[in-house]
């Protein structure tokens, strides 16, 4: 480990970094809060091995005992996938586990904030939250959405997760001017599923382009961060006249036991994966892997852009 800026870097996150090399950091929630053990721990271990196999190094961020570690080592990754004390921490938590000591595990709003911190620009997740069904009464918007409009990080995912509103959760971003860009895609995927019926103004064929549309933002200074969104291998998706019917029986249950807050994501997810007997979290898995692939190679990309330009300047 080696330390900057109060950060427990690993050493091989570190000598990346110096180096210009590419890295992709990853969250830790669908570690501790979106999978059960042992698959949680089988896929965080393969989502760092599809980064390192499409060129980049893998940093996956979380707090232990109050230290925010920027890439984990093997036995850390162990024990966070199977300790139960792990609060899950968005952007307004950080200071709160950090002070108290605690164990956390950041969302994609925390691993933003994180990432740009620790100077990582590209980040891969599964899905981004969002605004609920419902938010109409509840109110309940992911605080991963106005994130997106201040913290300067790229972020592969599959979309937003299909338990939300999906097309409340796009007129959110375009109002927060956060480009949504899919990749190999004019639609928004919804997570389970390639279509949403959603189409996306802005779309690219190729991760060279998109690490060049990353480069431009950041040259011109234009603030906040870019999604995109790469839908599930065809292989593995679920229809979506297949998975709504479980999506809205899991609702159903959310709303009869009373949960709400950050209980109801992890919640949503778990009793999909009873209804569906395993085959949403099948599915859940091979899109994360795919997002890890895809940034990979925008990170790898993105670092020879840089590269080119920097020579240029010289
Ligand atoms: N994507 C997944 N599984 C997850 C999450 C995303 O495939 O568990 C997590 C992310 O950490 C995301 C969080 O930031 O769910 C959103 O929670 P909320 O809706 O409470 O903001
Ligand atoms: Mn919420």
């Amino acid at each position: 480990m080696s330390w900057m800026n109060e950060f427990a870097i690993s050493e091989e996150v570190h000598a990346a970094l110096n180096e210009h090399r590419p890295v992709v950091a990853l969250e830790s929630t669908i570690i501790s809060h979106g999978m059960p053990f042992p698959e949680n721990l089988a896929v965080a271990r393969e989502v760092e091995d599809s980064v390192r196999r499409n060129g980049a190094v893998p940093a996956t961020i979380a707090i232990q005992s109050g230290k925010i570690c920027i890439g984990l080592e093997a036995e850390t990754l162990e024990r966070f996938a199977q300790a139960t004390n792990v609060m899950k921490c968005s952007r307004r938590d950080i200071p709160f586990a950090i002070t108290q000591g605690l164990h956390g595990a950041t969302t994609v709003s925390a691993t933003m904030i994180l990432a740009e911190m620790a100077g990582i620009e590209v980040f891969a997740t599964g899905g981004i939250g969002g605004v609920h069904r419902g938010a109409e009464s509840t109110w309940d918007v992911s605080a991963d959405l106005p994130e997106f409009a201040q913290t300067n990080v790229a972020v592969v995912s599959a979309g937003a997760k299909a338990i939300l509103d999906l097309p409340k959760t796009l007129e959110y971003l375009e109002t927060a001017g956060v480009p949504v860009i899919g990749y190999q895609t004019n639609e928004f995927p919804a997570f389970y599923s390639r279509s949403s019926g959603l189409q996306l103004p802005l779309s690219l064929n190729t991760t060279v382009d998109i690490a060049a549309f990353i480069h431009e933002k950041r040259r011109m200074n234009l603030k906040g961060g870019v999604l995109v969104a790469n839908p599930i291998p065809a292989l593995y998706e679920i229809e979506r006249e297949k998975i709504e019917p479980a999506i809205e029986r899991a609702i159903a249950e959310a709303a009869r036991q009373g949960i709400s807050g950050k209980e109801l994501t992890p919640f949503l997810l778990k009793q999909l994966n009873e209804i569906t007997s395993g085959v949403s979290q099948l599915a859940n898995k091979q899109l994360v892997l795919h997002n890890a692939a895809v940034a990979a190679q925008i990170a790898v990309d993105l670092a020879a852009i840089r590269k080119k330009h920097t020579f240029i300047a010289l």
